[in-house]
C-alpha cells in the first residue's frame, strides 16, 4: 500500500497516538543501545575493524539519543519493557552466536537483518512523522545505510567461506522479524505506517544486500521465502 507523502490529518498530541509512541519509540530506544553494544562486541571479535566498529557503536548511541528527545518532545515516556521483550528472541540469538565465535552469524543479525529493519522503518516514518522527530530520522538513517554496507562489504569478501552460515542465521532469524513486525503492526498503523509498506521496503533492502554479498536471485528467492508465514 502507498502512503501519502504528507499527512497533515496526524494529531501527534492525542492520546492514541502518545501510547502507540511510547511502544514505537521505545523500540527504536532499545533497538539503538543493543545495536550500540553489538558493535563494540563485534569490534572484539573483528581487531582488524576494531577502529570503524567502534564508530558505528558511536553513532548508534548518538542515534539513541536522537529519539529520546523525539519522545521527550512529545511529551511520551517509553515503554522499555515491551521493547526489550521485542528484541528478547534477536538478542538472544546475537548473544549465543557471539561466544561461538560465528561471526558470520552476527553480522548477518546486526549488520543485515536489524539495519535493514530500521532503513524500512525510518524510510516510512519519515513523511509521517512530526517535523522534530522527522529531522532526527532523516540524519540517522544516512547512517544506518553504512552500518548495512560494512555488513556487505565483509560478507562479500568472506562469501565463499561463509554462505553456509549465513542461510542457516537466515533461516533462524528471518521469522523474527516477521514476528515483531506482527507485533508492532497495530501500533505503526496509528504513527501512520502500514505494515505492507514496511514489509516491502524490509525486502527490497535486504534483496539487495544479500545480492550485494553475491547470492543469485534464485538464493535469494528461496531464503526470503523463510518464515514468511509466520
Ligand atoms: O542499527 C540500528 O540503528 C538499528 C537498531 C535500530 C533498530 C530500529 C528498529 C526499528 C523497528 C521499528 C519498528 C517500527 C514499526
Ligand atoms: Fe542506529
Ligand atoms: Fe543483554
Ligand atoms: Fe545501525
Amino acid at each position: 500500500m502507498p502512503q501519502l507523502e504528507a499527512s497533515p490529518a496526524i494529531d501527534f498530541h492525542n492520546e492514541t497516538y502518545k501510547d502507540a509512541y511510547s511502544r514505537i519509540n521505545a523500540i527504536v530506544i532499545e533497538g539503538e543501545q543493543e545495536a550500540h553494544e553489538n558493535y563494540l562486541q563485534l569490534a572484539e571479535l573483528l581487531p582488524e575493524h576494531k577502529e570503524q566498529l567502534i564508530s558505528l557503536a558511536k553513532m548508534e548511541s548518538r542515534h539513541k539519543k536522537g529519539f529520546e528527545a523525539c519522545g521527550r518532545n512529545l511529551q511520551v515516556t517509553p515503554d522499555m519493557e515491551f521493547a526489550r521483550q521485542f528484541f528478547a528472541q534477536l538478542h538472544q540469538n546475537f548473544q549465543t552466536a557471539l561466544p561461538e565465535g560465528k561471526i558470520v552469524t552476527c553480522l548477518l543479525i546486526q549488520s543485515l537483518i536489524i539495519e535493514c529493519f530500521a532503513i524500512a522503518a525510518y524510510n516510512i516514518y519519515i513523511p509521517v512523522a512530526d517535523p522534530f522527530a522527522r529531522k532526527i530520522t532523516e540524519g540517522v538513517v544516512k547512517d544506518e545505510y553504512s552500518h548495512l554496507n560494512f555488513g556487505e562489504v565483509w560478507l562479500k569478501e568472506h562469501f565463499a567461506e561463509s554462505k553456509a552460515e549465513l542461510e542457516e542465521a537466515n533461516r533462524q532469524n528471518l521469522p523474527v522479524v516477521w514476528k515483531m513486525l506482527n507485533q508492532v503492526e497495530t501500533d505503526a498503523r496509528v504513527l501512520g505506517m502500514e505494515k505492507e509498506a514496511l514489509v516491502e521496503d524490509f525486502m527490497i533492502q535486504y534483496g539487495e544486500a544479500l545480492s550485494n554479498i553475491g547470492f543469485t536471485t534464485r538464493d535469494i528467492m528461496r531464503m526470503s521465502a523463510y518464515g514468511l508465514a509466520a
